[in-house]
């Protein structure tokens, strides 16, 4: 079996999204999401330019061979541009070898190891007040797990908070629009908004949170035990964590549950945090770790140490991502939750997709392969739009993470 040609589409209905679509010489084809919110064009100019030309003519069942000629060969290794390239060509390929074996992708991968697949939603809003009636919201659709995101009084504009009733998107200029931050105004208000949540809904759901990067060590260690009463299912992202050494200090001082690894790329990034036991979830996605084949073994060596897979799911990974997290989710053991931010209908008519949810879970559906395709004449419609994600600084001007 050959590979006879491979191309990438870039479409925009509502955002962008990156796909690599690799045809064989059987007719057999499959597809990849290889999307970098704010950083699109990079992965695309990295396929086009360096790897695709690399696939013409190799047998795409070499799926293994294939990612280390494109890891181990490149010389510079790892990063988020060259692991999305490799991960949109390894779902691809993949998808292939499922179809080649007429069975749907979590079969090929080892089979289901549960019957239905928990995930969250987010529950946003600029105040206490709707974000209640966020929650409310995602009970009603069936949800039993929900990220909160409230706006904090006196900052202008927080992360996660969608605008107005759209869906949130933070990718949302041609060029970083500036936001403001204060860790002391955030840190006061938190504590108020769970216990709003939990005085209202009860423990019967679970309830996760998100601090994007924004504190420092000690002070994640005291949100975190702010939040013990409330019980959360993860803080995720507390602090950067390019100095992985950082958590042990979070790790003495609170139980909540912590949950890293949406911007890692790679298996060594999270080497450290997984074996000494300072995260509880690990949320490395296909999309941005080199697809499949790298996070089988960040998901088995997370396995020996207790640590459960939480993959991001932003709608910034295409419903492409979706699809083959939602096959591995069916397969993994250590499965812990999958992040669900609904595509709009926009885009749900550009990737049609085989997943279904129900009462707060999903099944990634029986069709052979990962089951999503995309639209190729609809996708021509939307052509790309340059958007990059926001910058942040401090009340002072001090430039601060995002
Ligand atoms: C967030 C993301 O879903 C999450 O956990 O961290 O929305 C993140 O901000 C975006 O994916 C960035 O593109
Ligand atoms: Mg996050």
């Amino acid at each position: 079996m050959k590979i006879v040609d491979a191309k990438v589409i870039v479409t925009c209905p509502g955002r962008n999204f990156v796909t690599v679509k690799i045809m064989t010489d059987q007719g057999i084809y499959g597809i990849g999401d290889a999307t970098l919110n704010g950083r699109e064009k990079s992965v695309v100019s990295y396929l086009e330019d360096y790897l695709l030309p690399m696939l013409i003519g190799r047998d795409p069942q070499q799926i293994e061979d294939i990612w280390q000629y494109f890891y181990r060969g490149v010389y510079w290794r790892r990063g988020p541009i060259g692991m999305t390239a490799i991960a949109g060509i390894d779902v691809a390929l993949w998808d292939i070898k499922a179809k080649l074996a007429n069975m749907p992708l979590y079969q090929l991968l080892g089979g289901r190891s549960r019957d239905r697949i928990l995930v969250y939603s987010h529950a946003n809003g600029k105040d206490l007040d709707s974000t209640l009636d966020a929650v409310r919201k995602a009970k009603e659709k069936g949800y039993k797990a929900v990220r909160i995101q409230c706006g904090v009084p006196g900052i202008a504009k927080m992360y996660g908070i969608a605008k107005s009733n759209k869906a949130y998107e933070p990718a949302d200029s041609d060029l970083p629009m500036e936001e403001s931050w204060s860790s002391e105004k955030y840190m006061k208000f938190i504590p108020e908004v769970f216990d709003a949540v939990r005085k209202e809904f009860g423990y019967d759901i679970h309830l996760l949170h998100d601090v994007h990067h924004r504190l420092t060590p000690i002070e994640a260690a005291r949100v975190g035990k702010d939040l013990e009463p409330y019980r959360l299912f993860w803080m995720e992202d507390p602090v950067p964590a390019e100095n992985q050494e950082s958590f042990k200090l979070i790790r003495q001082h609170t139980t909540t549950p912590l949950a890293v690894g949406e911007v890692f790329n790679s298996i060594h990034d999270c080497r450290e945090l997984i074996q000494n036991q300072m995260i509880d979830y690990i949320r490395t996605t296909i999309v941005h770790a080199g697809g499949i084949t790298q996070l089988r073994r960040i998901a088995d060596f997370a396995s020996l140490y207790n640590v459960r897979t939480g993959f991001h799911g932003a709608t910034d990974l295409s419903p492409v991502c979706m699809g083959a997290a939602l096959h591995f989710d069916y397969w993994v053991p250590n499965f812990g939750i999958q992040e669900h931010m609904a595509h709009s209908p926009q885009m749900e008519e550009v990737f049609t997709r085989a997943y279904e949810f129900n009462d707060g879970y999903f099944t990634p559906g029986e069709k052979i392969g990962h089951g999503v395709d995309i639209d190729e004449k609809l996708a021509a419609k939307y052509p790309y739009k340059r958007a990059c994600l926001p910058v942040n600084r401090l009340e002072d001007g001090t430039l601060w993470h995002w």
